[in-house]
């Protein structure tokens, strides 16, 4: 266990200080810079399985996991080896490659909904893809969205959206004109009935609605009984496509991901995060008569240098046959159930309001009574006790997403002692709140 007294960030405070002489907030994406949470950001300096070393050499736990990618465990040996082995073969084509062919078989052999697979750079990238071709498949230009679910940054989506932008409590973003948020329409997530009224005073003009089926971007929020399959249905009766954005939760909650987890098809997929194994990937796909409408089968055009590059490939190929082992799901989800029930128990042990849960290798918590069904019940959650158990996690050496509207990840390098050790450190904080 590390001593609060022996936990220092010198090094981490200079570099970051240097930081944001350079970058905008001294990061390369928002949610790092800790502003939700305060404190000290940590510069890491290496990570390997479960754990983090930062550049004071100090250990943590890391239940981030690079935001979802490291299923495997940070810098899996298999990984790393597959990597070493294209690396000598170049870095990227642009050009086809058997690799391609290979992640791709393998995506579509695990999701349910896919058929056919066209490979991005990001999650951000599959999302505002998608949208593209839900539109061009339609013809209709409105898209629902709700409250609280982030699908990247695209202007399209910047409204009510969750992750960074409601870490920030940006009430949107600047930068982004009316004119293209005019077609998005916002609903409570879990909410039928608003989802049903969109429809009906939109007769005939939304191409579909995307949705995180398990959100991470609120905290974690899960579907109401029959809320997924009631959206299933208002699409399929007003000619409108459901989109799963599984960037997050797929692989993660199951190895077909959320729709092999509540057997619900949606017509289309976004994925990222696990599928490249700490590379760059996103990818996006679904019905094979709706991906024939993408460039240059068909004319919705959509592009990208890196896109399928073969070390991002090989490293999606790697983590997949990793996850794709016997139990690996079982010892995710017991691991995981260890981690969420027990942080509940101790909580309550202590004294504190608390709620959440877990899925697979997913899991929140919230500091209110609970339960959470959507962003307004997450942000009326206790954000300031959010913030003073983050900063007592994180001197005990236990590394938790910097902001109470993110989700937690485990890991298949994540061990039973792992998870004690955490317990034990919360133990801990929660008594010193
Ligand atoms: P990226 O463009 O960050 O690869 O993916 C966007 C995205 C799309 N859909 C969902 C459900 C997502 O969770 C994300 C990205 N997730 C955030 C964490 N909540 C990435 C971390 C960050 O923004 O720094």
């Amino acid at each position: 266990m590390v001593s609060t007294a022996s936990f220092t960030t010198t090094k981490s405070e200079e570099i970051f200080a240097a930081a944001k002489k350079l970058m905008p907030g001294g990061v390369s994406s928002p949610v790092r810079a800790f502003n939700s949470v305060g404190g000290q950001p940590i510069v890491f300096d290496h990570v390997q399985g479960a754990y983090i070393w930062d550049v004071d050499d100090n250990k943590y736990i890391d239940y981030v996991g690079t935001w979802g990618p490291a299923i495997c465990g940070h810098a899996h040996p298999e990984v790393i080896g597959a990597l070493h082995y294209a690396l000598d073969k170049g870095t990227s084509f642009g050009a086809p490659s058997l690799q391609e062919n290979i992640l791709a078989e393998m995506v579509i052999e695990a999701v349910p909904s896919i058929e056919m697979v066209r490979f991005v750079n990001s999650g951000t990238e599959a999302c505002m893809s998608v949208l593209r071709l839900m539109r061009a498949f339609t013809g209709r230009d409105k898209i629902i969205k709700f409250e609280g679910c982030y699908h990247g940054h695209a202007d399209m989506f910047l409204v009510k959206a969750g992750s960074g932008v409601a870490t920030l409590g940006l009430p949107d973003s600047p930068g982004v004109p009316k004119a293209t948020t005019s077609y998005t329409l916002t609903a409570p997530y879990n909410d039928l009935e608003a989802v049903k009224a969109l429809f009906a005073e939109n007769p005939g003009e939304i191409a579909g609605i995307i949705i995180e089926p398990v959100v991470g971007n609120s905290g974690f929020v899960t579907p109401d009984a029959g809320f997924l399959e009631g959206l299933r249905e208002l699409t399929q009766e007003n000619g409108a496509l459901l989109v799963f954005d599984e960037v997050m939760t797929g692989f993660r909650l199951a190895y077909g991901g959320a729709q092999e987890k509540f057997g619900i098809t949606p017509d289309l997929t976004t994925l990222g995060k696990v599928i490249g194994g700490g590379l760059p990937v996103g990818a996006y796909g679904g019905r094979k008569d709706i991906m024939e409408k993408v460039a240059p089968a068909g004319p919705m055009y959509q592009a990208g240098t890196l896109s399928g590059n073969p070390l991002a490939m090989t490293a999606g190929i790697k983590t997949l046959e990793l996850l794709q082992k016997p139990g690996t799901y079982e010892y995710l989800n017991q691991i995981t159930q260890q981690l969420s029930e027990g942080l509940l128990k101790l909580a309550q042990e202590t004294g504190h309001t608390a709620c959440g849960g877990y899925i697979g290798a997913m899991f929140g918590l919230f500091f209110t009574a609970g339960p959470v069904h959507n962003y307004e019940d997450a942000k009326k959650s206790d954000l300031a006790k959010f913030s003073s158990f983050h900063r007592g996690m994180l001197e005990r050496g236990i590394y938790l997403a910097p902001s109470q509207f993110e989700a937690g990840f485990t890991s298949l390098a994540h061990t039973q002692d792992d998870i004690d050790r955490t317990l034990s450190a919360a133990k801990e904080v929660f008594s010193s709140l």
